[in-house]
């Protein structure tokens, strides 16, 4: 049996929080390391990328959420079997991707040109893959993005659903998801409500 050590930071959501919920579905034992900001600092330049998550299996780094969100995904079920099926799961995911990147670049910055910045992804990139999210939501069926049943795709929606409606991004609308697509409202409420994802919180309490 493998070993796997995590390594993200500590807050319930980001670019790590569907590979801890995919650990838990699966019952794999892992070592969960959140690491805060200083940390991160001191680590940054020695991560392949600089970059967080960092799966580490039997002591050995590997790196890109997506890439281990499917891996874990495949060991929890939360990943298609059929091709196609786990296209249209990867294409959501890596959607999502591009998103946090967006979001990513406004990292770091403050005053004004925060401001600027913010409002110049609520009104452009947001509203485009929100929309392209609902698009890809009716395409699975309405209920999940693919297979018709909870994939890692999913998580990784709810978890930034969640962020967009949390009020914690300066300048973008808190109903921002709401006004766009309020079918990933919708689609957030059936995630978290999944006995997978309320047993993982549940042991988090
Ligand atoms: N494509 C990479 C992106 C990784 C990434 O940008 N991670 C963020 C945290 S969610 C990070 O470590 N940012 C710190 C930095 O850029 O300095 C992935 O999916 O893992």
């Amino acid at each position: 049996m493998s070993s796997y050590k995590l390594i993200y930071f500590d807050f319930d959501g980001g670019r790590g929080e569907p590979i801890r919920i995919a650990f838990h579905a699966a019952g794999i034992a892992f070592e969960d390391q959140r690491v805060t900001f200083p940390e991160f600092s001191e680590m940054r330049n020695g991560l392949r990328f600089n970059a967080l998550p960092v799966l580490e299996i039997d002591g050995a780094a590997v790196t890109q959420s997506n890439a281990i969100s499917r891996y874990v995904g495949k060991m929890s079920g939360l990943y298609p079997e059929d091709d196609f099926q786990a296209l249209y799961c990867d294409e959501v995911s890596d959607a999502l991707e591009d998103i946090s990147h967006h979001i990513g670049r406004t990292f770091g910055l403050e005053g004004e040109e925060l401001r600027v910045a913010r409002e110049k992804l609520a009104e452009g990139w947001l509203p485009v893959f929100l929309r392209g999210l609902d698009e890809l939501l009716v395409r699975g069926g309405g209920q999940y993005f693919s297979n018709d049943s909870l994939t890692v795709a999913d998580l990784k929606a709810f978890c930034q659903t969640r962020w967009l409606t949390s009020g914690t991004l300066d300048h973008v609308p808190i109903d921002i998801v709401q006004q766009v697509a309020p079918s990933l409202i919708a689609h957030k409420e059936r995630v978290e409500s999944d006995p997978r994802v309320t047993a993982y919180y549940a042991s988090r309490s």
